[in-house]
């Protein structure tokens, strides 16, 4: 199968290092959905990144669909999402908080530097950018009340999703996201950055 998007999509990111992790053979080409949008309208009409092509040819997108997807075709024990119901909670907290943080971070980066300034909407850059502080606040006060694992072999969907945000988000929105202010998320993301399967997987 063939992954398609550029790892600087935090979405694109949490599948190659989720493949990674189930330990599936994939390629990866990095087509972007702007600078190359005709050439990715060819593999895929609607332009998503991530697209995964199936060995049969069909496409698959969204990145939580795809996850679900490859989970069911990893070997015996390996595994991205949890088997009981108290992990299962903690993940899609966890996940939901940092999949709505990477969607308002993409959103302030669209109206940046797709819209032109003299278009831009500062109300609702406001709205966005306080559903992004807000996401980040709950995620801090959760690994401040329980620590994400930082071993390879523990790290599932949702941890690889926390990093994957708050390093996108630092990557282009530092000045509204200041780090100082998430220990906890600064902490686990520099140890989950050095971890190879995110080294061999980078953002930029
Ligand atoms: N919910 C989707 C969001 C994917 C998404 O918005 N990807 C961006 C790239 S970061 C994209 O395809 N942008 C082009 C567009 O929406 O037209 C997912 O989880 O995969």
């Amino acid at each position: 199968m063939k992954l398609i998007g550029m790892l600087d999509s935090p979405y694109v990111r949490r599948v190659a290092i989720c493949l990674k992790l189930l330990k599936l053979d994939f390629e990866h080409e990095s087509i972007s959905v702007f600078r190359t949008y005709d050439e990715f309208k060819k593999i895929n009409p609607v332009v998503k990144a991530p697209t995964l092509v199936l060995d049969d040819g069909q496409r698959v997108m969204d990145s939580t669909v795809i996850l679900q997807y490859v989970a069911t075709l990893a070997g015996p024990g390996e595994r991205i999402f949890p088997t009981r119901p108290e992990h299962w909670k903690r993940a899609a907290r966890l996940t939901g908080l940092a999949l709505a943080a990477c969607e308002k971070s993409v959103q302030i980066v669209y109206e940046r530097n797709l819209r032109p300034a003299e278009k831009q909407h500062a109300p609702w850059v406001d709205r966005v950018t306080e559903q992004l502080l807000a996401a980040y606040r709950e995620l801090e006060q959760d690994l401040a009340a329980a620590a994400l694992p930082i071993e390879p072999g523990r790290f599932g969907a949702a941890d690889v999703s926390v990093a994957v945000a708050w390093n996108f988000t630092q990557m282009f929105l530092p000045e509204i996201v200041a780090k100082a202010a998430y220990p906890h998320l600064q902490a686990f993301s520099e140890s989950a950055e050095q971890l190879p399967v995110f080294v061999s997987t980078p953002a930029v």
